[in-house]
């Protein structure tokens, strides 16, 4: 019988380097020789790519109630979970996804003030039991990661997304929901220090997988 793959996802606030080190994180596991799925939320499938573009589309003029925006973050990740992880972790390949879960737990829960609980009843009702093996935490102050981000959308000419135009204190909050499911689950949770250079950081990366993975083989 094939061995179930492990799940990994990345996590944290805006351009704290997820989308950076999401390659980087599966580059290290294939390098051992497993079989990588990388993939992202919202999104992952052509359904879920969908949806995103709904979710952070700043155009619409109207407000985006918060319930509709909590539900769209779960059809997403029930399509995505189907389609893709699932399948995946069954035929024995390794996931790494950039966001899932926590990420809902801290924008609709810190940033927007959804009882967790509420969440929690989602999360049961799509996800029935899976949840990740391994969630890296990368976490710096809110005002140097806005920075970072700042100088990506002007190199880029990119334009904010719906999320990227919160204000600082939902950003704060985000931060401090991550860090309080990070101390609630420190056996599933790596926090990484992201505010250190890209070497520095993949550093900590490799060395929180040469760890865990170690345990798990
Ligand atoms: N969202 C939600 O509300 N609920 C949910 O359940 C889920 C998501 C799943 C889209 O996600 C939005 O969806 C997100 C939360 C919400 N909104 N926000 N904010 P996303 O992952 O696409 O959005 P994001 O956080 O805005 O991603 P990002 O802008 O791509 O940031 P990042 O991936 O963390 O950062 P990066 O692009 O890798 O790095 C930013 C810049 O810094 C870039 O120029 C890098 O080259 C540079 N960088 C990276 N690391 C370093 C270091 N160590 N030193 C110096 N410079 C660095």
């Amino acid at each position: 019988m094939t061995k179930r793959g492990r799940f990994i996802t990345l996590e944290g606030g805006e351009g704290v380097g997820k989308s950076t080190n999401v390659s980087f994180v599966a580059e290290c596991l294939q390098a051992e020789g497993l079989e990588v799925v990388r993939t992202r939320e919202p999104g992952g499938t052509e359904r879920g790519e969908a949806i995103r573009a709904l979710l952070l589309d700043p155009a619409p003029q109207e407000s985006l109630n918060v319930d509709a925006e909590l539900l769209l973050m779960f059809a997403a990740r029930a399509q995505h979970l189907a389609e893709k992880i699932l399948p995946a972790l069954e035929r024995g390949a390794w996931v790494v996804c950039d966001r899932f879960t926590d990420a809902t737990f801290a924008y609709q829960g810190g940033g927007r003030g959804i009882a967790k609980e509420r969440i929690a009843i989602l999360e049961n009702f799509v996800q029935q039991g899976l949840s990740p093996d391994l969630t890296l935490l990368l976490d710096m102050p809110q005002e140097a990661a806005k920075q970072r981000l700042e100088s990506r959308l002007s190199a880029r000419h990119e334009q904010r997304d719906r999320f990227e135009q919160e204000q600082a204190d939902f950003f704060q909050a985000v931060r401090d929901a991550y860090l309080a499911r990070a101390a609630d689950a420190p056996e599933r949770f790596a926090v990484i220090d992201a505010q250190h250079s890209l070497d520095n950081v993949q550093a900590q990366l490799r060395q929180t997988l040469a760890t865990r993975v170690a345990t798990w083989r």
